[in-house]
């Protein structure tokens, strides 16, 4: 088959990156296409049937204590397959332990964002780039983790936008930088609170916006001036010419947008990073006006859908927090008494609690957390202490499948429909392109388990659409109504995508208690783990361009096998040449948690720093198990490792 773009699509014009395109030309021979189960995980897969099996799972959930059963979803569902799934957990299983990947990876962006303006609301459109002076991206690699975006970055960058990119790492997005700031890993708040010193005290700020939408300004300037500005740029080991000609930059820059992902948020202080750059634009009134602001990027396709659903353990339904006012709407909505009344584990603590032999049942959905959640022999060890682990996937080869008991065929993207949020807000419709024979779509196998529970009223759905619908009804319950996905039209969505939440700062009144943005002091604690003489280097982790994670498709595609190696370890040439390394050469690196091996690839990374891609799929054995302690989402970046020849 031939995919045709739509050029005059509005969110990416037509354009797509490799992985996109190579979808439809090829044959993936690790789809799983029958439902299997085992007693045992020593056992191999025997074949059932969907109805058998839904049937054993539900007897299962009714056996066991509510709470002991968690729900680990995705942010690459779609936001039928996540809302269906996030009714039956919250709504009727009665567990508030569900939670999703995304915890993973954008948690630490919705906790800021609540924390600094009321709302989990990106302010920031992609079209925005197209009036931005100055794009600072910190922690953040578009190049090879949003190439569609990258290419507009690059077109601004023509008619004369400027950008920074903040990274410990020489990236392919620090190519194109006109300023490149090497800071060392982890002291990202010690060169965002250097900037706000010195705006501060060079009156470069808005005074205006200050006096009128911000609380906590002067406690927080007093907090911020008692620290040494020397201190802070040895910290962060940047030099001083490079950091004035950054900060005469900003200063001359009309309309600022900071772009940040992974190297921000997947950091034990992930809230905090957050909100030193919350922080400057609301120093700097930037935001709320074309061409400016902070911008999460968001990273999984529907990532943005999954918090707008409630799919985090954090959250209800559609925006709602647990309270008994939500609980009470909520439950009225579904017409059900079982909803949990309190917040429920999050991702790594649902692991945590299977470790102390907590949980009897967990449903596993488009996601892979043996690979992907940190110090993977803890999680493997947890994951066989879990009675009945269900996997409904696509693909049979899961790092997770060695753990299941229960594996569940779902349709993949090209065989399903539905919609999902992108990172700026904008719903769009997927369609199914291929015929997909007997396999189910996720939320259908959610709906099925629903009516094995007994309760096929509340999930009585004949079409995706009549999904859609009922959570677009439920979006009416969203506080002020500002989720306003009621608005939206499926049909009309197949040719437009629909926005939601334009313009809700309107005149720059937030979502907090008095309607002003809040400024929080926040300084760099160095919590992370410490390299040692045993464990001298830091290591990061990351995405390469052609492979989508665990690679359950892009690692099939030879093609896609052209740009980078699987399995490698970026290190520092200094580095390379005092271990005696080559390009090419096999090692093996250990942290206090494991050991993986991988290929050399020289490069000019900072000094004392290693970089291994998440295609390689046993990267984290090494990483460490921290969380930050609001958003819990892991500290994936910055463990101490070290390099052995093989
Ligand atoms: N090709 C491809 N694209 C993807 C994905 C994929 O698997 N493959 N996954 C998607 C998903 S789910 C996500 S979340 C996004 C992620 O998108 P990105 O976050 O842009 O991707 P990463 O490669 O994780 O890049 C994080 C960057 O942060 C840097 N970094 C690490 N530690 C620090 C630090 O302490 N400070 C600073 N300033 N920088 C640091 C790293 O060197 C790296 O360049 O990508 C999405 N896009
Ligand atoms: N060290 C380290 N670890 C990380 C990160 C990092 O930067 N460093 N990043 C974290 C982040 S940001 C993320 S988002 C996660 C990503 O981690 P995961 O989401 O666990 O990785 P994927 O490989 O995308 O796994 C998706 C699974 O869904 C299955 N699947 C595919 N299509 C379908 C479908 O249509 N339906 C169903 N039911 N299943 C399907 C696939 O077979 C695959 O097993 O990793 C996290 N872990
Ligand atoms: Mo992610």
């Amino acid at each position: 088959m031939k995919l045709k773009a739509i050029k005059n699509y509005p969110t990416n014009h037509g354009s797509s990156c490799a992985k996109g395109m190579s979808q439809t030309k090829t044959i993936y021979s690790n789809r799983l296409l029958i439902p299997q189960k085992r007693e045992n995980i020593s056992n191999n897969f025997s074949p059932t049937n969907y109805d058998e099996i839904l049937e054993f799972i539900a007897s299962k959930i009714k056996e066991s204590d509510q709470k002991c059963v968690g729900f680990y979803l995705s942010g690459q569902m779609l936001n039928e397959d996540y809302y269906i799934a996030n009714k039956l957990a919250k709504g009727f299983v009665g567990t508030p332990n569900c939670d999703t990947n995304s915890r993973t990876c954008m948690s630490s962006a919705v906790v800021g964002y609540k924390k600094s303006f009321g709302l989990d609301y990106v302010p920031v459109r992609i079209e925005d780039i197209e009036h931005c002076n100055l794009l600072i991206v910190i922690g953040a690699n578009p190049a090879e983790a949003h190439v569609v975006l990258f290419n507009k970055i690059k077109k601004a960058q023509k008619r004369g936008m400027k950008v920074v990119v903040i990274d410990p790492r020489f990236t392919m997005s620090a190519t194109v930088a006109d300023i490149y700031i090497p800071l060392k890993v982890g002291s990202d708040i010690d060169l965002l609170n250097l900037l706000a010193i010195r705006l501060i005290k060079d009156n470069k700020i808005d005074n205006k916006f200050i006096a009128n939408h911000t609380n906590n300004f002067e406690s927080y300037k007093k907090s911020l001036l008692k620290l040494d500005e020397k201190q802070l740029l040895e910290s962060c080991q940047v030099e001083s010419g490079l950091f004035e000609e950054f900060y005469r930059l900003f200063v001359n820059s009309k309309n600022i947008i900071t772009a940040w992902t992974m190297g921000i948020n997947q950091s034990i202080q992930g809230v905090d990073k957050n909100l030193a750059i919350n922080n400057l634009h609301i120093l700097t009134g930037q935001i709320n006006k074309k061409g400016s602001g902070p911008f999460s990027l968001t990273g999984q396709p529907n990532a943005m859908g999954g918090r707008e659903v409630g799919g985090l353990s954090t959250t209800l339904a559609v925006h709602l927090d647990y309270s008994e006012e939500n609980c009470q709407k909520v439950a009225k909505f579904w017409n059900s008494s079982n909803l949990p009344t309190q917040e429920g584990l999050t991702a790594f603590e649902m692991i945590e609690s299977a470790s102390r032999g907590e949980l009897d049942v967990l449903i596993v959905c488009h996601v892979d957390p043996v690979y992907h959640l940190p110090n993977r022999n803890f999680v493997e060890k947890a994951f066989k202490n879990i009675p009945l682990v269900v996997e409904i996937t696509a693909y049979r080869d899961s790092e997770t499948s060695k753990f299941s008991h229960i594996q569940i065929p779902a349709l993949p993207f090209g065989q399903k429909e539905g919609t999902q949020t992108n990172m700026d807000r904008t719903l769009t419709r997927v369609e199914a392109f291929e015929y997909g024979g007997d396999i189910l779509q996720d939320w259908r196998i959610f709906a099925k388990l629903g009516e094995k529970l007994g309760y096929k009223e509340a999930f009585n759905f004949k079409t995706t659409q009549e999904v859609f619908e009922e959570y677009q009804e439920m979006t009416r319950l969203s506080e002020k109504q500002h989720l306003n996905i009621f608005e939206a039209d499926y049909e009309i969505m197949r040719n437009r995508p629909f926005v939601w939440g334009e313009n809700l700062y309107r005149d720059n009144r937030f979502f907090t208690h008095n309607q002003k943005a809040n400024l929080f002091f926040v300084e760099n604690k160095n919590l992370s783990e410490q390299t040692s003489k045993e464990y001298p280097f830091t290591l990061i982790t990351g995405r390469i361009r052609d492979q989508w994670h665990s690679g359950s498709k892009t690692a099939q595609v030879k093609s896609l096998l052209k740009h980078k190696k699987l399995e490698f370890i970026e290190i520092n040439r200094e580095d390379a040449k005092e271990l005696g390394l080559k390009n090419g050469k096999k090692v093996l690196v250990s942290s206090r948690r494991g050991t993986i091996e991988a290929e050399v690839v020289i490069s000019d990374i900072n000094r004392k720093t290693v970089f291994i891609p998440i295609s390689h799929r046993g990267v984290n054995y090494l990483t460490d198990d921290k969380l930050d302690p609001i958003s819990k989402e892991p500290d994936y970046n910055h463990g101490a490792v070290t390099i052995k020849k093989k």
